[in-house]
């Protein structure tokens, strides 16, 4: 079929000649693209492309809850579940040229997904390219139970960046963080952009619907826009976790910024037949000076 590799990923193209690999093992995006051709997520050497596990890079669908809790698998099922695709009328996602430029994909509980998490909903994830070559994400997760339901939920996007020492994001200071390396302890972050010289782990709650990571060296800026997500995750494992991690290279944590679009401080609840919405865009835009974004 037109628009699927040999492993199943769907391929997307947008007019400007931008491209997006997305499993449906997972939801996930394995791949983003510019039109020259430059990749913009990061994939470990080591990451295991095959279920049950979600592959370690691209962006991984954290939900019904992002982190560990309970019985629930650890942020949630959803990135270890094979999606199907929703498409009424496929032809319509293609363009003229006969490439598309976004693939709908559907996720609903199995049996077994309901003995760890006894609710009934329908997930649609619409992955789409602007025809900027933006990346787009928009789930909608709606409750077709007779009881509400709460989760929690991520967008895990694992950015590729030239050398975590070149890279800072703006649009995080003088936020409270709940820091995931101290019992989740709740702090204030200072006034100066976010660098990076250990390893960091962190939730900034009700974080500005856009922030910027800018990455010096590539002279890069990515530039995360988020919508019905109030928070933002930070994480990079550093040299001692990389280690720790089979499915990471020892030296990776170098070339990426974990920079997730959340809702993680405080779950969110849907009532019987409602929907919730969640949206993500990714743009990376070459940028002259620290500024320019
Ligand atoms: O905050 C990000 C985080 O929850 C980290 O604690 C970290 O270990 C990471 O996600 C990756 O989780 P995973 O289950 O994919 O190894």
């Amino acid at each position: 079929e037109a628009g699927r590799d040999g492993d199943g990923a769907v391929l997307l193209r947008s007019p400007s000649g931008a491209t997006a690999r997305v499993s449906l093992h997972g939801g996930q995006v394995v791949s983003w693209k510019n039109d020259r051709g430059d990749e913009l997520l990061f994939t470990s050497s080591k990451a295991i492309m095959k279920p049950p596990k979600a592959m370690r890079g691209g962006i991984p669908i954290c939900f019904p809850q992002f982190g560990n809790c309970g019985t629930l698998e650890r942020h949630g099922f959803a990135r270890n579940r094979m999606w199907g695709l929703d498409e009424e009328h496929p032809a319509l996602s293609r363009s003229d040229s006969g490439s598309r430029s976004f693939v709908d994909l559907i996720l609903k509980p199995s049996e077994e997904d309901t003995k760890s998490w006894p609710h009934s909903f329908e997930f649609r994830l619409r992955i789409s390219l602007t025809k900027d070559g933006d990346l787009s994400l928009v789930s909608r997760i709606r409750n077709v139970n007779g009881k509400p339901f709460s989760f929690s939920f991520a967008y895990h996007t694992y950015l590729s960046v030239s050398d975590i020492s070149e890279v800072r994001i703006e649009g995080l200071e003088t936020l409270d963080y709940l820091d995931n390396l101290s019992q989740r302890e709740r702090h204030t972050e200072q006034g100066d952009a976010i660098t990076f010289e250990s390893e960091v782990d962190r939730v900034y709650v009700s974080s500005p619907n856009v922030i910027a990571v800018l990455d010096h060296e590539k002279k890069r800026t990515f530039v995360i826009r988020k919508d019905g997500l109030p928070d933002t995750v930070v994480w990079n494992p550093w040299e001692k976790k990389a280690k720790t991690m089979a499915d990471f290279g020892d030296e990776e944590y170098k070339q990426t910024l974990c920079v997730d679009a959340a809702a993680a401080e405080r779950p969110i609840t849907l009532r019987p037949g409602e929907e919730w919405t969640g949206r993500l865009e990714l743009s990376a835009v070459p940028s002259t000076n620290c500024s320019d974004h």
